[in-house]
């Protein structure tokens, strides 16, 4: 009997006409996914999908990753340079000569005039790693501008600056493989299923194999918390204390690994001291998770043979980022999980490229993982650059989220903005459309000539994207994966890594400075410059990534395959070779709810869009799913305040104001709404941003708001039509 399937017609798939498939790294979300790009007979790309023995997807792509052969003739593509001589004006189409002339003349009149560091460089974590080298090779040993940083200061800051403290230096030291063999996985503000969807499913397919439990930390339930075995729904911005707790009690109770403790690790004594501190009855009265269950999940943990930490924004992004990262770190150490399979502390990292510009960029210090405080490091570069050593600056320049403030005090007089759009992403975005009024110059280079904060540019540099250029990204597990040149760039647009080349002949400098003609030349200086380094490349080329889909670094040239774990030895990067533990004290610093702004403001990311939707906002297959700037909010919440399901609502902070459309949800506790962030002229007009101490990273996630209903809803509806670009 086959239940009517006979009569049922059979699934269709449209023919495309592809007629070749070309291999490439998907470049948006830091899983590492290994796609192809199906190509027509007119050399037109129809098609995406996943590769079936890249390790990391194993043949599944999610929704962005299918439509991203899209995204070559997306709407409003920047086709030529343009420029003006007064912000707002209309712009004039000129070409790529004049462009970099003008910006490179305003580069040295600024500088002559007002110092090197008065000209700053805000970069990204999503282009190729041979740009970012390149690009710090340009800032740090021609233009030398020490106000250069990128926007990672919003996303992975809290993860590197942890793992420096904790470890001595940055790289995740764990890999996917880890959910294979782990006994108990604790996540923490992460919403795996959403913004790293292969990743979860990855994690789905070893819970098929083995059951083990998941603990999910978020204020919110979702759809991770809804699979978890325990959902802690913690008080915002306090999951240090639930760490310093869970410590505790590990403890408390012997279930750490004292020989572990011993022989790798410095300062548990005054790490024991301060956890001392923290029973779990004092921790509940500020994390709001009881006593009960904090001590359940330190004996889950405590007791797993292997324990792995995975985390995201809900831990980088707030006041104790760093801290937060340190007290992950120090919980993996005293049970002696790292380095050891199913035992880790993974920062599941952001950008499909993140991982490069931390590893390669020079922007917190210099090319594979060197300091520029380290004076050895300091002397190999300019060496090996052909530079003067004095040239390079002895200690790290601002970050991004200070270099803002100091256009603001007129410190810095001039910006390159390179892939990133500040006027949708920053905190309080009020302050930060008065910041880019002050700036004599700006120039933003950008795959999209409608990127808003090309508004208050003066030239435009049209950047192609992603398959129009070749290059590596390095995933969250250290993968180098290869982006091959799929089709050409679009019009007259030019790689990133074309324009630093250019820029870079129209200095002094520059001309002393060897820059390579392609890629893989860059490729080969990162290459030597990591021999023999923990962040190693020697052993890797081009065409062997592509054969294995991706390989692990450190690879060095003896090696074939490259290296899943970090730290196996116990031996780290501080000069005793010991990681450090280190007590972490607690101080609320946070905005909170209050009498006038009686909600939480938690914002982030929904599965369709990605970040400012320069590219998602424009692919109709998901833009669809989510169109309209909207917030989670709490049935019983919203019934006291006569606020109703799919209309809009007015939210304000100190800030300012924005209207949203009301989901109501239970996925949301009484005293919190959610706002994605990926609209223009929305939540970041409300977002302050407080700073972590150690990594500058905003508290993107926690501040206070008030929620009103809104009267005349046509007009709001109107006016939230016309704040949307696209
Ligand atoms: N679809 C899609 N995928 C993406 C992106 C995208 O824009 N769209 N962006 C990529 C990038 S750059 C990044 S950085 C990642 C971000 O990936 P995630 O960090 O997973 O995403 P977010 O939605 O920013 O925040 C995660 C969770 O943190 C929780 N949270 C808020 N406050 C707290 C807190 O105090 N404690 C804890 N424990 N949790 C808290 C939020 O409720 C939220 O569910 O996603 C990457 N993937
Ligand atoms: N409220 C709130 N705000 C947040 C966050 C949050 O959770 N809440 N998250 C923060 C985080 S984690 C992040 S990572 C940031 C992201 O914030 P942004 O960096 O501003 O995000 P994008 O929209 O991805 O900007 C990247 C730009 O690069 C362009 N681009 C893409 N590919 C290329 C290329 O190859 N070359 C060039 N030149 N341009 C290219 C795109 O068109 C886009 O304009 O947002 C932060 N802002
Ligand atoms: S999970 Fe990330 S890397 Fe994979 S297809 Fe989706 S967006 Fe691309
Ligand atoms: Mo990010």
């Amino acid at each position: 009997m086959l239940f009517g399937r006979k009569q049922k017609n059979p699934i269709k798939i449209a023919d495309k006409g592809v007629v070749e498939w070309k291999y490439t790294t998907c470049g948006y979300c830091s899983t590492g996914c290994s796609i192809e790009v199906g190509i027509n007979d007119k050399g037109v790309p129809v098609s995406s999908r996943g590769v079936g023995s890249a390790d990391v997807n194993r043949g599944k792509l999610c929704l962005k990753g299918i439509f991203e052969h899209d995204l070559f003739q997306s709407d409003n593509r920047g086709s030529t340079p343009l420029m003006r001589d007064k912000r707002h004006e209309p712009f004039k189409e000129v070409s790529w000569d004049a462009a970099l002339d003008r910006t490179s003349a305003e580069i040295k009149r600024i500088q002559e005039m007002h110092g090197r560091d008065a000209f700053a460089i805000v970069s990204t974590g999503q282009i190729m790693t041979e740009e970012f080298y390149t690009l710090g090779k340009l800032a740090r040993g021609v233009i030398g501008t020490n106000n250069y940083d990128g926007n990672t200061t919003l996303c992975m800051s809290s993860a590197v600056s942890g793992y420096k403290r904790s470890f001595g230096s940055d790289g995740p030291p764990g890999c996917y493989e880890d959910f294979e063999h782990t006994e108990c996985l604790l996540a923490f503000g992460s919403n795996l299923p959403e913004q790293h969807p292969i990743i979860y499913w990855r994690l789905t397919q070893a819970l098929e194999k083995r059951k083990f439990p998941i603990i999910v930390v978020d204020p919110r339930v979702t759809m991770f918390a809804q699979k978890a075995d325990v959902h802690l729904a913690i008080q915002p911005g306090t999951d240090l204390v639930l760490l310093n707790a869970l410590a505790h009690v590990i403890l408390e109770e012997g279930l750490e690994d004292r020989a572990y403790i011993e022989a790798n690790t410095s300062d548990f004594e005054s790490f024991a001291e301060i956890v001392k501190q923290y029973d779990p009855g004092t921790a509940a009265a500020i994390c709001g998770i009881d006593e009960d269950t904090i001590r359940n999940v330190a004996r889950l943990y405590g007791n797993a043979g292997a324990g792995m930490t995975i985390w995201t924004m809900g831990i980088n992004q707030s006041t104790h980022g760093s801290d937060g990262v340190v007290a992950i770190n120090n919980l993996n150490l005293i049970t002696g999980n790292i380095g050891k399979p199913g035992g880790t502390s993974l920062s599941i990292t952001g950008q499909a490229n993140a991982m490069g510009t931390r590893e390669w960029s020079s922007c917190s210090g210099l090319p594979g993982y060197r300091a520029l405080e380290n004076p050895e490091h300091r002397k190999e570069i300019a060496n090996y650059w052909g530079i003067d050593e004095d040239f390079l600056p002895k200690k790290r320049g601002l970050f991004q989220t200070d270099i803002f403030p100091a256009i603001e005090t007129g410190q810095i007089k001039g910006l390159w903005i390179i892939a990133t759009n500040p006027m949708t992403s920053m905190t309080n975005t009020d302050r930060m459309r008065k910041i880019m009024e002050k700036l004599d110059f700006l120039v933003v280079q950008d795959a999209y000539a409608d990127v808003e904060t090309n508004e208050y540019s003066h030239v435009y540099f049209p950047a192609a994207i992603w398959a129009e250029k070749q290059g590596c990204f390095t995933n969250t597990e250290r993968r180098v994966n290869l982006v091959t040149n799929v089709v050409a760039p679009y019009k007259d647009s030019k790689s990133d890594f074309w324009i630093f080349n250019q820029m870079a002949s129209r200095f002094e400098n520059g001309k002393k400075v060897r820059f390579p003609e392609t890629t893989e030349g860059a490729f080969n200086e990162m290459r030597e410059l990591s021999k023999g380094r923990m962040l190693d490349y020697s052993g890797m080329t081009y065409e062997k990534i592509e054969q294995q889909r991706g390989i692990q670094w450190p690879c060095n040239e003896a090696d074939e395959t490259g290296t899943q774990r970090l730290y196996v030895d116990g031996k780290f990067q501080h000069a005793d070779g010991k990681a450090k533990l280190i007590g972490l004290p607690f101080v609320d610093n946070n905005e909170r709810p209050e009498n006038e702004f009686p909600f939480w403001l938690n914002t982030g990311r929904v599965v369709e869009h990605f970040h400012t939707r320069t590219r998602t906002g424009k692919i109709g297959n998901l833009n669809k799913f989510s169109p309209t700037p909207y917030m989670e909010m709490n049935p019983d919440a919203a019934k006291e305040l006569g606020v109703k399901h799919g209309e809009y609502a007015r939210l304000t902070s100190k800030r300012g104001d924005a209207v949203v459309m009301v989901q109501l949800t239970q996925r949301i506790p009484r005293n919190m709404v959610f706002v994605p962030f990926h609209f223009h002229d929305c939540v970041n007009r409300l977002t302050l941003g407080l700073l972590d101490p150690h990594s500058r990273q905003p508290a993107y996630k926690q501040c206070a708001v008030r929620v009103e209903a809104v009267a005349d809803q046509k007009a709001a509806a109107v006016r939230n039509k016309a704040a949307r670009t696209y």
